[in-house]
Parts: structure tokens; sequence; C-alpha cells
């Protein structure tokens, strides 16, 4: 048996992605409110309040808010044993600065771990996943200090409200992000990069202020981090090749290695040195992120990426990186994502040699158009094929490399709101949603092929893949 008993088999969403009802019950805007879906193969606009005749996905994304009984009774269908979902910040502080909580919000979120727990569905909960309340844009988001103490206002007050309905927290969704999409992660958007890195210090500290927090309010709290799995292979053998891929990695990892080891890395230091940066770093928060270092590593795993020294690699595209390489032994996706699931056995090894921490996949998954046939079935094969031969590296990973792997949560089980392009005919769900990219539909539920697929992988604790 490669997979461990309790192996937490389920799927991952975010709030602004799939709730929909984006005022409803006193919840305020957030930055993901005012991003419209982008136009074919072009990033999202992020407009500076609500116009009128744009269309703002996040407005009503998929409806979960409504229906989210219905989807989760779905996930126990397929015998989920966890879900990744996140809290909306700004349904629990419609301002993100409000000194009481919003108890509609509040309530709410009883009503969806009550349901999860009513089937034995296991909730891991993302604090913060691409969306800040708006109403901290006029400190300047994350770039500010302050923002620190609204997001452990928010952060205590869940803590405390979901205390024995919770136990496993994420602080930041894909912290790393803060380098290739800044608004995205933070709220910010400067290029300038003694902007990004205060912002990014801002955030580390939060998050290691939320771990320790998290476990003086209860001791059987567990927190990860959350690291966006970019890998990237040298161009060729060329030494120069391989030295940017280190460099590549190194931009990349050092969120993941100050929240698992509690210090900035002597690479980042060095580098703040040559290029002037200076972290407003204050009394004691050098001991707080000594404290705060997380239980786990999650991450998401989609693509890999080729970097060498011939081709400028950019933090543009839809996946946020750029490098002018195409991999010649892997497949891409409809959307250019490079398929390659020997990558994820791959990236396993570096995070645990580097960390020898816990891990767990909250994201992986195939974006694809799907077609419906006339008697409404859907045949996803290509979704299978995927889904299946990350699976097996990931057994590998746990069978082979000996890595502990404490679960599997694919993204989207249900169609939701893509977050690079805002569109919802990139697909990821087991289960269909009967909308268009304009936000059509009847947002009906249906059952894709994967779904009784996915079923019998759980009910077989992976064995049957
Ligand atoms: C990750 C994000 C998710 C999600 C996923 C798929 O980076 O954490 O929010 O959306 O990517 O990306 P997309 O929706 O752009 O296809």
């Amino acid at each position: 048996m490669t997979f461990p008993k309790e192996f937490l088999w389920g799927g991952a969403t975010a709030a602004n992605q799939c709730e929909g009802a984006y005022l409803e019950d006193g919840k305020g805007l957030s930055t993901a409110d005012i991003m419209t879906a982008a136009a074919e193969n072009s990033p999202r606009k992020i407009t500076d309040g609500i116009i009128d005749g744009e269309y703002y996905p996040s407005h009503r994304a998929v409806d979960h808010y409504h229906r989210f009984k219905e989807d989760i009774a779905l996930f126990a269908e397929m015998g989920f044993k966890t879900y990744r979902m996140s809290i909306a910040w700004s349904r629990i502080f419609p301002n993100g600065d409000d000194e009481v909580p919003n108890e509609a919000g509040l309530k709410h979120y009883d009503e969806v771990f009550d349901t999860c727990l009513q089937y034995g569905i296991e909730p891991i909960v993302t604090l913060s996943h691409f969306e800040t309340p708006l109403g901290l844009l006029k400190y300047g988001s994350w770039e500010n200090r302050k923002v620190i103490d609204y997001f452990l206002r928010y952060c205590e007050t869940v803590f405390k409200r979901y205390k024995d309905k919770v136990k496993y927290w994420l602080t930041f969704n894909e912290i790393n992000v803060l380098s290739t999409k800044p608004w995205m992660a933070a709220g910010v958007h400067s290029d300038d990069e003694q902007v990004r890195m205060t912002t990014a210090f801002h955030q580390l500290l939060a998050s290691a202020k939320a771990v320790q927090m998290a476990h003086e309010i209860d001791q059987a709290n567990q927190v990860g981090m959350m690291y966006n799995g970019h890998v990237a292979y040298p161009a060729s053998s060329d030494p120069q090749d391989i030295q940017q891929t280190n460099d590549f990695m190194h931009q990349m990892l050092f969120y993941a290695d100050i929240q698992c080891r509690g210090h900035y890395p002597a690479y980042k230091l060095k580098e703040f040195e040559l290029k002037g940066i200076v972290l407003p770093v204050q009394d004691g928060d050098l001991e707080e992120l000594k404290k705060g270092t997380v239980d786990f590593v999650s991450f998401s795993y989609y693509l890999t990426h080729v970097v060498g020294k011939d081709s400028p690699l950019s933090f543009t595209g839809l996946n946020g990186v750029k490098t002018g390489y195409k991999n010649p032994h892997l497949q891409s996706s409809q959307w250019g994502w490079a398929i390659d699931p020997a990558g994820l056995r791959y990236l396993c090894n570096v995070l645990y040699d580097r960390y020898e921490l816990p891990l767990i996949v909250v994201e992986n998954g195939l974006g694809a158009v799907d077609k419906v046939e006339e008697d409404g079935s859907i045949h996803d094969s290509y979704r299978i094929d995927y889904v299946r031969d990350h699976l097996i590296e990931l057994k590998k990973a746990i069978d082979i490399d000996g890595i502990p792997v404490m679960g599997y949560t694919m993204w989207g089980p249900f169609d939701i709101i893509s977050a690079s392009t805002g569109e919802m005919k990139k697909r990821y769900g087991f289960i269909y949603v009967d909308v268009d990219n304009d936000g059509n539909g009847t947002f009906e539920r249906r059952k894709k092929d994967s779904f009784y697929w996915y079923k019998r992988v759980i009910a077989s604790n992976g064995e049957v893949l």
C-alpha cells in the first residue's frame, strides 16, 4: 500500500474563483472583484472600481456561495477526505480595517465547515488566496506594515471561531507569486524590486506571526506554507545554463526558505546588498520569523520551465513566468503549460531535501476545454490521463524516495473561474458547471467521466489508478 491510510484525498478551490455573491451578506469588495476576464491570450485587466458594462468573473463566479451544500455532497460522493478552500477575508472584515467582524460572513463558513464535517471531510483553509480587501488599498495594501495587524485581527477571529472545525491552515496561497504577479498576491502594482521585497517581508512576517497565533489558540492547529511549484530545468549542460536555473529557483524558493527555516537565506541577503534593497526590519522581527516556521509544506504543481542563458527569463505570461525555451520532451496543454508528471516527483524531492517537512500537493490538474455530448455526458479522458500520470509519479516519491506526503487535492473539483485569465472555458473540474465565458448558463452541475474515475481512485486509496 503506497498511500498512508489517512491520506488526504480531495480537491481545492479559492473563494474568489468560485463563490460569487460578491456583495452579499455584508461582504466588501476585494482586489479580485475588480479584475475583468482576459481577452484572448492577454492578462486580466485591473480596473479602479466597478465599471458598468464590464464583466467581472468573481461577482457571480460559479455560485458556490449558494450551492456549497450540493457541491460538498458531490465531493462526498467521490469519497473526498478533505476540501481545501479559502475564506474571503472581505466577508469577515468587509473593509479590511473594521473593528468588528461581519457575523453573516462568519456564519457562512460555519455552515460550510459543518457540511464538510458532516461527511467526514476535513477542511484545509487558505487564509489569503489571491485577494485582499479593497479597503486596505488606501494604506498601500501589503506594502504598508499596518496591514499585518489587520491580517492578524482576521486570523485571530477565524482561528478562534473555527477552533473545533478546522485544524489545517495555509497562510498565503503561492506566496512566491509576489515575484511574478504582485497584484494577485498582495494588491500591489509596482515593478520596483524594493517595493516588492518590502511587500514580501510584510507577508512573510504576517505568516510567521499567524503560525504562532494558530499554535497558541489551539495546539492541534497545523499551519503550512504554500509554494507555487515552479520547477526549472537547464536548457543544456552548459554550466552557465545550470547557474541560471539555480538563480531562477532561488528567486522562487526564497519565500519557502524563510517560512521553513526561519531566516533569509545568504543568497538573498547578498542580492539585497548588491542591489541596495533595504528591508524594513524592526526590533524583534527576525525573532518572529524564526519562531513562526511552518509545520508542513504545501504546493501547487502544473508545469515545468526550461531556463538558460540564450533566452531572457521574464515574469510575464499567463502563468507569470516566461522563458524562450520549449521542452522538446513534453507536450503542452491548450494553454501552453508543459505537461510534466515526472517533474512532480522531482519537485517533491527538491522540497523535501531542502526542508524535511511533510508535503502536501494542494493543487494539480489540467485546464482544458470540455465538450458536452448530446446526452449530457462529458468524456474527459485527457484530464484522467493527466491526473493519473501525476499520481503515478507521486507514488514514486513516496515508495522510492521515501517522502512523507500527507495528501493530494486536485485543483477545481468543480469547474471554476481561471485565476490567470478569468475565463470559464479553462476547466479543471471532475464536475462540470454549466456557465460560459460571459457568465451565462444554468449553473447546473454534471459529473464528468473523471468524477467516476477519481471516485475509484479514492475508494482504492490510490491503488487503482
Ligand atoms: C494557481 C492558483 C489558483 C489556480 C491555478 C490554476 O496558480 O493558486 O488560484 O487558479 O493556479 O491556474 P488558472 O486558473 O490560471 O488556470
